[in-house]
């Protein structure tokens, strides 16, 4: 393992994902256009292929046939100099046009006098060669600027998403206004060419903060129908910050969306850029930018930046939420298994799982809390415990916590405790579902949230894990832990 300096401290710069999908080097963030075509997965990211920064933004490409194994391909897209794009070809979609492949997207110029000092646009490229390389249309930009005439003076104008309605297509694009709130704009078009606008299909003041906070800019909104509902998801962006990602429920009558029920799409502080594909199942999955989560000189050394969530299966839940589940298939990655029934687990129990070894994990508990007031997962742990990651479930507030107050020794790396109520299983169990792979951990929670964080353990040895019980005794209905194999090493074979 390669080592870089932070103060005294040898940090680790080379911990690149085992299963976890990233470029093979420098900068991804937003997931953009993932697409289901002729039996593969495509998908498309923000990436910058020069350094592990922001920087002028590319879509780079990978293929799949199962949403686990995946094969790089060329640059999809690149900014073309003097055109609406030449600063940037930021997020979008994709979309199947009678046969041909569709990338929609934003393209950027840099203008000081524009927009957050970018002047932003939308753009369309298709493909005639099955998704290898695109074609810019030359009428670009296709949506020349924000709307004229509504008493909206937008500070973003970015994302768009398209989908096919019954005599034509629909974009909503992601905007608001600094320190006033975020607004979804809602287009339609006969050929995804003149688009009209049709008004804000939903609008927030950032001074709300109950039961979430939006913000000021609503970035990458994703918006479609599931179930007798319909869905919007977007990225929080405020005061140059990004935040964190929102899911609403509610009713589309044609023009506008009405939320019913609003809540955080995860709950850790470093997932953002959502982006929602429709399969040949039938099946929404998600993808996030997974973020870094130390200073900038590290990311340097590391010559890479940015991960790929895992793929998330949305559905809708009895109580009104949206539910978010990983992928089925991610169990192709399952190696070797150790199952345990009927764990019981009191609070000065030595530690059931001390064997238990591994930074590439996934561990599924199914737990009965009875009367004790938390159960406690520790992750990537040193045996003296100087570094370990907590994964809290406590009963009576019904939250699920990640605390990363002690994740790493990196002064470089952030800390703190995240996390928010997941109401227990129908059955009054709480089932946690945790993917481990180096330095990100992913905590699905009763069917129901997630939460996403990175970790950066600087010790050799922080390997461990442990299953401790407080304030009472904790039974493991099952508990089982699985080692996962890279997901490099199971090639699909391009
Ligand atoms: N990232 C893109 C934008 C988007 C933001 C630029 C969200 O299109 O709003 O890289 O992370």
């Amino acid at each position: 393992m390669n080592h870089g300096t932070e103060g005294d401290i040898a940090v680790p710069i080379a911990e690149r994902s085992r299963y976890h999908f990233q470029p093979s080097a420098n900068w991804m963030s937003d997931p953009n256009g993932p697409i289901h075509w002729r039996g593969q997965y495509h998908l498309f990211y923000q990436h910058n292929p020069r350094n592990p920064f922001f920087g002028p933004m590319c879509w780079g490409h990978a293929v799949s046939p199962d949403l686990v194994r995946w094969a790089h391909l060329p640059i999809a897209l690149a900014p073309t100099p003097g055109g609406p794009d030449a600063d940037g070809c930021w997020s979008g979609c994709a979309v199947d046009d009678a046969g041909t492949p569709t990338l929609i997207y934003t393209g950027v110029v840099k203008d000081e006098d524009y927009q957050a000092n970018y002047r932003q646009t939308q753009c369309l490229a298709i493909s005639d060669d099955n998704l290898l390389t695109w074609r810019k249309d030359p009428r670009n930009p296709i949506i020349p600027g924000p709307p004229e005439g509504d008493d909206i003076m937008v500070t973003g104008f970015r994302d768009p998403c398209v989908w096919r309605e019954a005599d034509g297509w629909a974009c909503v694009v992601g905007s608001g206004v600094e320190g006033v709130g975020g607004h979804i704009l809602l287009y339609r078009s006969p050929d995804l060419h003149c688009w009209d606008y049709v008004g804000r299909l939903y609008s927030r003041p950032c001074q709300e903060t109950s039961p979430v906070w939006t913000g000021s800019i609503f970035e990458c909104p994703q918006f479609f129908p599931l179930g007798d509902r319909h869905v919007l998801i977007f990225a929080v962006w405020d005061q140059d910050h990004l935040h964190h990602t929102v899911a609403m429920v509610g009713d589309f009558d044609g023009r506008a969306f009405t939320p019913r029920d609003m809540r955080r799409l995860d709950l850790g502080p470093d997932y953002y850029a959502p982006s929602v594909m429709l399969d040949a199942r039938g099946r929404r999955v998600l993808w996030g930018w997974v973020r870094e989560a130390r200073r900038r000189r590290v990311q340097l050394a590391t010559g890479w930046a940015g991960m790929m969530s895992l793929p998330r299966v949305l559905n809708l839940r009895s109580d009104g939420g949206l539910g978010v589940v990983p992928a089925p298939e991610l169990e192709a990655l399952r190696r070797d298994h150790r199952r345990w029934r009927d764990l019981m687990l009191s609070p000065d129990a030595a530690n059931p799982l001390d064997e238990v070894r591994g930074d590439s994990l996934e561990i599924r508990a199914c737990l009965d809390l009875g009367e004790a007031s938390s159960c406690t997962l520790a992750l990537r742990r040193s045996p003296d415990d100087e570094e370990r990651t907590l994964v809290r479930y406590e009963r009576e507030t019904g939250a699920l916590v990640v605390d990363r107050d002690r994740s790493s020794l990196d002064p470089a790396a952030r800390r703190g405790s995240h996390g928010g109520p997941i109401p227990p299983g129908e059955d009054g169990f709480v089932t946690l579902h945790v993917f481990l792979d180096r330095t990100i951990v992913e905590v699905y929670a009763n069917g129901h949230g997630c939460i996403t964080e990175r970790i950066y353990p600087t010790r050799p040895d922080s390997l461990g894990i442990s299953l401790e019980a407080e304030g009472g005794v904790v039974s493991a209905r099952t508990l089982d832990i699985w080692t996962i194999a890279s997901a490099s090493d199971a090639s699909p074979g391009y």
